[in-house]
């Protein structure tokens, strides 16, 4: 795994010089191994065995009506994924990326059921994010593997070098926010389509104007994510749209905490309940 020079006894495990000047150039950069098997092991158990999943998640039906099933929340929980939100391989990758100081936007896990599970239609996360007020695209996630992420079951695909292209218009398709095909279709004519396989504990961060959309889950295995995201703490909203608040200063956790954390879902972890989509 890359690393950077060693300070103190943890290794620092955030993006290099390198992997930060292919994020600025094609919006995104893969880490593989960010994550450990038994770190991902953690996930997976509770994204299979915590109730508070089960209860909590909702689905988002795309344009061809297949159904994509999520779980969402603001606040990072005393918990295995607030862990992982908080720790510093993350937030100082994505405090390199956004320039300065972040703040934790959402997390959400997107899981596709066994040949059942659904698409996501082209966008950019700050399609959905301008809605929510934040005035900059200063906003960057990191997709994190919890089962394979192959072709077959609806791995994520992105538009190299897209997130030039600035914010495109999004309407509304399915029970999703897609954006305009006609721009999306000029786009890959010039741009290179990547299909991101991955395996369980590789971590693709992505600009938050990167085109992106997933297929569905043709396969018989579940395709399950652990998605965080990150606003930089400059950016905070200029008005509060839906369940997401303004800037809420993140506490930084050493990335042993991941190991050392609880297995189950805090039992005050707030989920987003399932809103309509904004007109
Ligand atoms: O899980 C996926 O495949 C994509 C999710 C996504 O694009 C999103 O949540 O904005």
């Amino acid at each position: 795994m890359p690393t950077n020079t060693v300070s103190g006894a943890a290794p620092d495990l955030s993006l290099t010089a390198d992997e930060l000047a292919a994020f600025a150039r094609d919006g995104y950069v893969l880490r593989r191994n960010l994550f450990a098997a038994d770190e991902i092991e953690m996930l997976s158990d509770a994204i299979c065995n915590d109730p508070a999943i089960a209860k909590n998640t909702y689905a988002r039906a795309d344009s061809k009506g297949a159904a994509t099933e999520l779980a969402l929340w603001n606040h990072p929980a005393d918990d295995v994924f607030g862990a992982v939100a908080r720790c510093r391989r993350v937030v100082d990758s994505m405090e390199k990326i956004l320039g300065g100081e972040v703040y934790h936007w959402h997390s959400k896990l997107t899981m596709k059921r066994p040949k059942v599970g659904g698409a996501w239609d082209w966008h950019q996360d700050y399609g959905y994010w301008y809605r929510n007020g934040c005035l900059f695209p200063d906003m960057a996630s990191v997709f994190i593997s919890v089962d394979p992420s192959t072709r077959e079951n609806g791995c994520l695909e992105v538009l190299k070098g897209s997130h030039l292209l600035g914010r495109l218009e999004h309407g509304t398709v399915g029970g999703q926010v897609g954006a305009d095909m006609e721009r999306v279709e000029a786009a890959m004519k010039v741009l290179e389509h990547i299909y991101v396989e991955q395996a369980p504990g590789d971590a693709l961060f992505f600009h938050a104007n990167l085109l992106h959309t997933s297929g569905q889950n043709k396969s018989d295995k579940s395709r399950n994510v652990l998605l965080c995201c990150y606003n930089a703490a400059r950016n905070s909203p200029f008005k509060t749209v839906g369940q997401h608040p303004p800037y809420t200063k993140l506490d930084k956790l050493p990335d042993s905490a991941v190991r050392e954390a609880p297995r189950r879902v805090a039992t005050d972890a707030k989920f987003h309940t399932p809103q309509p989509l904004p007109a």
